[in-house]
């Protein structure tokens, strides 16, 4: 808190600025100069972060991977939408505190006109964030119906099983079960799914609480011991890709990875095939 005692520009009363602000001879206003470059500075970070945009649409997806689901698509929509709501709150507090700081800074000793009890500003900052809050809490909600729904017949059932340090893809209805190693001890177990199918997991653990998460899903659903979860995709384009354990499960944790390979429903159907024959005549797989 300042206080205008022994001030030396005590006095100066009706001038308006300091002496020290007033303008400069022959040039334009130091508040216009400084006005000027805040709004060149602005205007050059907006470019760079276009610019930067049209370059790599990983600066549009705001730190997110790019999903290779249709739920990831919704996730990554509703993390872009949120993001631009927020950028537009900042942009107005910042809007509002450079505005006051430029245009409404102490230049006298006069106090400025002294503002209370102002209902309709009153109920304007009420109301707004409760409007913000709602519509986020609609989308949220409405996007979160859509990412934990099942079908009632999804086209290929994956059980998956969770352990200490590794994981096993089960797939009941081509009887098939694919298990691998912990990283650096061998080959990675491999989940093979298809694209635009409906694709179902469910997750348990043998041991201790883990975490299923491909990163390019968006998503991540925690396999408890005698909880069973589940979840559903349908991804949309091929590839292969890691998966990880996401929750602290023991000491070899960070190396309980998968490789997961989205292939197409022909191709799927045929690696099935295979895996199942020979997994049928005694062959690992
Ligand atoms: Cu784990």
């Amino acid at each position: 808190m300042t206080t205008d005692n022994a001030d030396p520009a005590r006095g100066v009363r009706g001038g308006g600025k300091p002496p020290r602000d007033r303008g400069v001879p022959g040039g334009s206003s130091p508040r216009g100069n400084r006005a000027r470059a805040i709004g060149m500075t602005v205007a050059a970070v907006l470019v760079v972060l276009g610019l930067s945009g049209c370059a790599n649409n990983s600066f549009t997806r705001l730190g997110f991977p790019n999903p290779i689901t249709l739920q990831g698509k919704t996730i990554l929509t509703l993390w872009q939408g949120s993001w631009i709501t927020a950028f537009c709150v900042a942009a107005l507090v910042w809007g509002l505190i450079l505005w006051a700081v430029i245009f409404h800074r102490k230049r006298g000793d006069t106090l400025p006109p002294q503002a209370r009890y102002n209902m309709p500003i009153e109920i304007m900052y009420t109301a707004v964030p409760f409007v913000l809050i709602a519509v986020l809490f609609y989308y949220t909600a409405k996007d979160e119906n859509y990412v934990d729904k099942i079908s009632s017949k999804p086209d290929v059932i994956v059980n998956v099983l969770g352990f200490q340090w590794s994981w096993q893809f089960n797939y009941p209805q081509y009887h098939v079960t694919n298990v691998g190693n912990m990283w650096l001890e061998g080959p990675l177990p491999v989940l093979e799914i298809p694209t635009n199918e409906t694709v179902e997991f469910n997750l348990t653990s043998a041991d201790v609480v883990h975490a299923f998460w491909i990163p390019e899903f968006l998503f991540k659903r925690d396999v408890i011991p005698d909880h069973p979860n589940h979840f559903e995709i349908t991804a949309t384009q091929t590839g292969t890709f890691i998966g990880h354990c996401s929750e602290l499960c023991g000491l070899y944790h960070s190396r309980m990875l998968f490789t997961v390979k989205v292939v197409t429903p022909q191709q799927f159907q045929a690696d099935m095939a295979a895996e199942q024959a020979a997994q049928s005549s005694g062959s690992t797989s």
